[in-house]
């Protein structure tokens, strides 16, 4: 979503700005903005479309001054124009904006009344013609952007800029995340890490309801009821935070290489090498669980479908799962006895932050298992679990969605063991088993050639169709998610089981369907459900083993994949269903890693 910046440096701040909206980037690039102050005086400069198109702008009109607020835009209200663009800017006020002012309509009819000329159609244009009309009755610039604050509904993480201040930024927090830089003689406010890495490594977090007032001595914050607080000053990896492609095309082939080092990783973490035991110190003992919830958006969710057959099958536990921008909204029944589970990349999912709110205080425990160990999400989860896979700049979730399917893993296995429905030889054999997925990922990874192949095929289509059973029907679903996001094609996932209550009605020659079926206990229904796609003229694309492939009869496509423990199944077809939603992409000509209307971290509702 959207990425917001200040600085109050010592240098020209512009090219500054520039370079981290660029960290930012991955937030939303439906268009760009720097504002300034530079001999007292603001000024803006703004472009649609991706951050280049600003830069651009800049090099024929150049932003001086060494105070200054950026904004990289994911539009929610009105279109992506230069119009709509921030930094909005009214007579001596700028102000950057990442969320949703919830009550913009009465407040723009009240000011459009007292005769304010709106000049976009956002929510946000409304804080700056407040904030400017309470400087217009006499209050400091403090003073305003409080009273403003205090009128808005919604969510927001702000920065203001005022005319004639070159020392001095207001931020605010309320639903959005925002961080505070500090360096030498210089302050900062970001949307993230990222974002701060390369100026400085400490940062403090706003809390909900906190603003703060910036100057280069230093940064003076206020909570929601505006008593001045200390909030603490974490030292952040700044390795960790660095981003690169580092030689790849992509951000997304990058990250979908670095699978077998981070699956390696998490193993590391998680996995103690001496014992025979998943090492998760959660304080979380599941023995005394009477039930899991597990709560996520996206990818994210699919991975928990996934985690809801190993729970059940390892564990014995019953398990919930749910959409979290469904959940937040619903009743559901609780009880002390539940542990649930939230996952996040970012950690900083608007509707996944909503659902654990939902359940603070009502179950036994909330985990979060999340890439941001400092997100809100971390933050205000009873256990957080981090998914250490690194920084994810790729809009579409790839080595995120593999670590958490891992974690989720340990997990179940913890869940099982902490219950007694697990022989210790039994987890034993299945950490081993886990042990070997970055080999067998490896293997797979190197098999490009042949995803490319198919890809170029279903790159022609307009439609395609994912059928899976068991563990490979969410992961059907998560290769459908990965190629509509990023090709643009419409995929559809469904229950092999399901094909007959409706889709097979789409089957012809033109719809080519891609079948996830290892070579496991459910493989002969698989096919039987595939031989009713091919009885009908449907192109089918077979993920198999060999063993499978023998058994399965002439398809039009087949990849075989090495033959792996069922434990590892999900890691081993997660990554050719990525690999052939990049390539159909590649084959497209689209934006792999900045793919139409999306963005990285869903920070709005
Ligand atoms: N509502 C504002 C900001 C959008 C945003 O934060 N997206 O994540 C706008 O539409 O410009």
């Amino acid at each position: 979503m959207c990425g917001i910046i200040g600085i109050l440096g010592s240098h020209e701040v512009a090219p500054v700005i520039l370079d981290a909206l660029r960290r930012l980037e991955y937030r939303g690039y439906d268009s760009a903005g720097i504002a300034t102050i530079h001999e007292g005086r603001l000024e803006l400069r703004r472009a649609t479309g991706k951050l280049m198109n600003l830069s651009d702008v800049l090099v024929c009109e150049p932003l001086r001054g060494k105070a200054g607020i950026g904004h990289t835009r994911w539009a929610t209200h009105g279109a992506p124009s230069v119009e709509n663009a921030h930094p909005h800017r009214s007579g001596r006020v700028a102000v950057v904006h990442n969320g949703i002012i919830e009550n913009f309509r009465e407040l723009r009819e009240e000011l459009s009344a007292a005769g304010c000329r709106f000049a976009s159609e956002t929510d946000t244009e409304v804080i700056v013609h407040l904030t400017d009309r309470h400087l217009g009755m006499g209050l400091g610039p403090v003073e305003a952007a409080r009273a403003t604050l205090a009128c808005l509904k919604g969510a927001f993480a702000l920065a203001f800029l005022f005319e004639g201040e070159g020392d001095l930024l207001i931020a605010a927090r309320h639903g959005s995340p925002l961080a505070i830089g500090h360096g030498e003689g210089e302050m900062y406010l970001g949307s993230d890490a990222i974002a701060l890495a390369p100026m400085t490594n400490r940062l403090t977090y706003l809390e909900e309801g906190d603003w703060a007032v910036l100057t280069r001595q230093g940064v003076t914050i206020h909570d929601s009821q505006g008593s001045p607080v200390q909030r603490a000053i974490t030292v952040i990896d700044v390795e960790n935070a660095r981003i690169d492609k580092a030689g790849h095309r992509h951000f997304m082939a990058k990250e979908m290489a670095e699978q077998p080092s981070v699956i390696k990783a998490v193993i590391d973490h998680y996995v103690a090498e001496e014992t025979e035991e998943p090492a998760m110190p959660l304080g979380v003992d599941f023995a005394t669980a009477d039930r899991v919830v597990m709560v996520a958006c996206g990818t994210a969710f699919h991975a928990c479908q996934v985690a809801k057959y190993w729970f059940e099958q390892l564990a014995r536990i019953p398990v919930e799962i749910d959409i979290a921008s469904e959940f937040r909204y619903r009743d559901p029944v609780l009880g002390e006895g539940d542990i649930v589970i939230v996952v996040s990349q970012s950690g900083e999912t608007a509707d996944t932050l909503a659902a654990l709110r939902h359940v603070a205080g009502r179950v036994a425990r909330t985990l979060a298992v999340v890439n941001v160990p400092t997100s809100s999400i971390a933050r205000e989860a009873d256990v957080v679990i981090p998914m250490h896979a690194g920084p994810e700049i790729g809009v579409a979730s790839t080595k995120a969605f593999t670590a958490q399917l891992l974690v989720l893993l340990l997990l179940a296995l913890k869940c099982g063991r902490d219950r007694d429905r697990m022989e210790p030889g039994h987890c034993a054999r299945l950490l081993s088993d886990i042990r070997s997925i970055p080999g067998f990922m490896s293997q797979i990874l190197d098999r490009e050639a042949d995803y490319e192949r198919i890809a170029e095929v279903l790159g022609e289509c307009d439609d395609v169709l994912f059928l899976g059973r068991g563990v490979m029907f969410p992961m059907a679903l998560e290769a459908a998610l990965k190629l509509k996001e990023i090709s643009y094609i419409h995929a559809e996932a469904y229950a092999a089981g399901e094909l007959k209550h409706g889709p097979i009605a789409l089957i012809d020659k033109g719809l080519p369907v891609v079948v996830l079926a290892p070579r496991d206990g459910l493989f002969e229904k698989t096919v039987s459900n595939m031989q009713e796609v091919m009885a009908r003229h449907g192109p089918v694309v077979l993920l198999t083993d060999a063993e499978g492939a023998a058994g399965a009869g002439a398809v039009s496509h087949c990849v075989v994949l090495p033959e792996v423990p069922e434990v590892v199944a999900p890691f081993a077809y997660a990554v050719p269903a990525q690999m052939l939603a990049y390539h159909a992409a590649l084959a497209r000509g689209t934006d792999v890693d900045q793919p139409r209307n999306l963005a990285k971290s869903v920070t709005v509702e």
